[in-house]
């Protein structure tokens, strides 16, 4: 079912990740040109993410039909898993953003409390930037999982990615400059143009724009997914360092400062918690010769990874976190985020540098829907 105006039109906001889920999506990595070794490192620690996330709420992982068997056989039988088709395994921007409305919020539709929207995706920034090829799969797996659902689909012929967007659920959208007004996303819009059907599609009302994403994040044009979050409304965790030589303290630095100086839709002024990143951490000889070279962007040994503790998934009641080996940090942000989340319990995903090695981490691969 397809309805015709704007989902805030019809009252449906994006609630705030921290929000009840009915349960979390994912897709099963198998790409051997992005994740190393024909995905099975990758395989085994998406595997463990579906575990943790499983004793908190419903998952279910989407498989392509020669990966069905494999998937089965190394997830928990309670985990759904479904055939599907896909060119890679980022849930957070090719599955859709849920939405959800009150009963009473928009009198004359009787439509259901939730619906997805389904975005236009261009693999990160179209051919020339694009991260593989062909990415004819991806574009259909919102529509899929919303036919799955019997969920409503609002489709938008803007192009955006889940991980670029961060709300709070009561009207505020923290994104990056970086990301959405880069031109290789939607050249024909202004800033305004974005904010503007941002509005009528999140049901948002203010916008935080941080100028850079993570340093490294070259992937994905610096989602915000991967240095910025909301613990809840008013609060927000900042990927940072005081490392003043290190590329990311700019970034970090500057993102602190817009935060510090803004206010939230509700007037609220932002508190910042300051969450240090592991490492720098950078890939191996090893690591770069497993990926092998075919249809996807190339990965260099050296490169510098796009790691940060920011990249967690929200479950009922769990907070499921990527650690990388640095015990320092590691347990930094374990502690961090037990404060930051004192209703929840926090599970940290060891070997989430796996995640990280194809260019993302545990929130680029899941995508909830609200209940
Ligand atoms: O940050 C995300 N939401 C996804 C990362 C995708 C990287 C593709 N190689």
């Amino acid at each position: 079912m397809e309805p015709n105006g704007s989902p805030a039109s019809y009252g449906y906001r994006m609630p705030g990740e921290w929000e009840r889920h009915s349960r979390c999506w994912m897709g099963w990595p198998e790409r051997p040109d992005n994740w190393r070794d024909d995905a099975q490192h990758a395989q085994r620690v998406f595997a463990r993410v579906a575990s943790e996330i499983s004793k908190f709420e419903p998952v279910t992982v989407c498989a392509s039909s020669q990966e069905w068997e494999n998937a089965r056989s190394k997830l928990p039988k309670h985990i759904r898993v479904l055939e599907m088709s896909m060119d890679d395994a980022w849930f957070r921007d090719i599955a859709p953003t849920f939405v959800v409305r009150d009963k009473s919020s928009s009198p004359g539709y009787d439509g259901q409390r939730v619906a997805g929207i389904d975005w236009n995706f261009n693999c990160w920034g179209g051919l020339g930037d694009c991260c593989y090829r062909d990415w004819s799969k991806d574009i259909l797996v919102a529509r899929k999982i919303l036919e799955i659902e019997a969920v409503p689909r609002f489709p938008e012929d803007m192009v955006l990615e889940g991980g670029s967007i961060h709300v709070d659920g009561e009207g505020t959208c923290l994104t990056t400059e970086e990301c959405l007004l880069n031109p290789n996303r939607n050249p024909n819009l202004t800033r305004e143009e974005i904010e503007n059907r941002l509005m009528s599609y999140l049901g948002v009302r203010k916008f935080i724009w941080l100028p850079r994403g993570l340093y490294g994040d070259d992937d994905t044009n610096g989602h915000i997914d991967n240095i910025c979050c909301f613990a809840r409304p008013g609060v927000v965790i900042l990927s940072w360092t005081d490392d003043k030589s290190d590329p990311q303290y700019e970034r970090s630095a500057e993102a602190f400062s817009v935060l510090s100086n803004a206010t939230d839709a509700c007037g609220r002024r932002i508190e910042v918690i300051k969450l240090h990143i592991p490492g720098p951490l950078y890939m191996t000889e090893e690591e770069a010769a497993g990926v092998k070279v075919m249809n996807a962007k190339y990965r260099f040994a050296e490169t510098r990874l796009a790691a940060s503790y920011v990249n967690f998934y929200i479950a009922n009641g769990g907070v499921i976190a990527p650690s990388f080996g640095d015990e320092k940090r590691d347990r930094e942000a374990y502690n961090v985020l037990c404060s930051a989340f004192p209703d929840h319990e926090v599970v940290m995903i060891e070997e989430a540098r796996e995640i990280c090695l194809g260019g993302g981490n545990i929130h680029c691969i899941t995508q909830q829907q609200p209940a």
